[in-house]
């Protein structure tokens, strides 16, 4: 269990992070355990599978590609060990070679959006909006990025090193400059943690009002993000857990303390509503939000009366 463990406080302190690359550790955590599994009895591999599986849903709870991916890979068959052991890691092999796959492919169906001579606005570090920007590029269109810092944490770090590793010239600029500088922008690129069946998008806090501020100077916003990014139990009207994290991410813990009458909240966050978004390019085709329903139900197999029965009988 050791290992998954590890993998879990990975996520769980976001050394590991992103919604993608998060669902694909989770994925490699479940086939790494199936392979140490050195029992004989499909029952106790049944018991221990459902318990790493737990374990890893719980390290984060807004990214819905974290138990969209472990529910594909827990979805193995098999009679004995061998047999459920093959068809898991076959499972989790496949999760990771299409995520992987859908990550280009929108990349290549979103970089259409971009024009020759655009500037770009992007939050936060997403892979999937990444490679919209990236395959624009290497398209030969001349771009300009600008990214936000993406307080607390910082990921837009991580976005402009990868941007000048592309040779992509980009300005960083603080999260509470991105009104000031839209007048500069043509179209905004984001990523998303986890889609509603109504269309709305959960991304890193600060994404709604990026998309306010697009929305009222008439600039396009885009976002890339996989199907399984789409969350089904929306479906059944459950609403996205939004995860708040430690306050000593915003504030160290002297200064705090020394404040009896000061709290700290740490959304990671918030929620874009569909009409501030012109298109979600996924790996099956730039659609609109409005027919994400569509995705959870023909792309990603849910079926309404199937779930709501299951709700019932348990
Ligand atoms: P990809 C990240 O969450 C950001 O919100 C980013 O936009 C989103 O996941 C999608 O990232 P966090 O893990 O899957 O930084 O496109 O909290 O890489």
């Amino acid at each position: 269990m050791e290992n998954v463990l590890e993998i879990a406080e990975k996520i769980r302190s976001m050394e590991i992070r992103g919604a993608g690359t998060i669902a694909r550790a989770a994925a490699e955590a479940l086939k790494s355990h199936a392979q140490q599994f050195d029992g004989t009895k499909i029952k106790e591999f049944n018991i221990q599978m459902s318990q790493t599986a737990e374990i890893l849903v719980a390290t984060r709870p807004t990214a819905v590609s974290l138990p969209n991916a472990i529910r594909m890979v827990m979805g193995y068959t098999g009679k004995t060990v061998d047999e459920a052991r093959t068809d898991l890691i076959r499972r989790a092999d496949s999760f990771i070679k299409s995520s992987k796959d859908a990550t280009r492919r929108i990349g290549a169906i979103g970089s259409k959006r971009i024009r020759d001579g655009d500037t770009i606005m992007t939050h936060c570090n997403s892979q999937a909006a990444l490679s919209v920007i990236a395959q624009a590029h290497k398209d030969g269109k001349d771009i300009n990025v600008i990214a936000t810092e993406s307080r607390p944490r910082l990921q837009g770090h991580l976005t402009i090193a990868q941007l000048n590793e592309l040779g992509i010239n980009t300005s960083l600029i603080v999260d509470s400059a991105v009104r000031y500088f839209m007048k500069d922008v043509d179209i905004v690129v984001v990523g998303a943690d986890a889609i509603t069946a109504n269309g709305s998008v959960i991304n890193k806090i600060g994404t709604s009002q990026l998309a306010l501020a697009a929305h009222e100077s008439r600039t396009n916003l885009i976002v890339a993000a996989e199907t399984y990014k789409f969350s089904p139990r929306t479906l059944l009207g459950e609403m996205v857990e939004i995860e708040e994290r430690d306050v000593l991410e915003v504030m160290d813990s002297e200064k705090l303390s020394a404040m009896l009458h000061v709290s700290v909240r740490n959304p990671a966050f918030d929620v874009t509503p569909p009409s501030y978004i012109d298109v979600i390019c996924t790996e099956v085709g730039a659609i609109s939000p409005e027919i994400s329903y569509i995705i959870i139900s023909d792309i990603l197999g849910w079926d309404l009366q199937d779930m709501l029965d299951e709700e019932i009988k348990a």
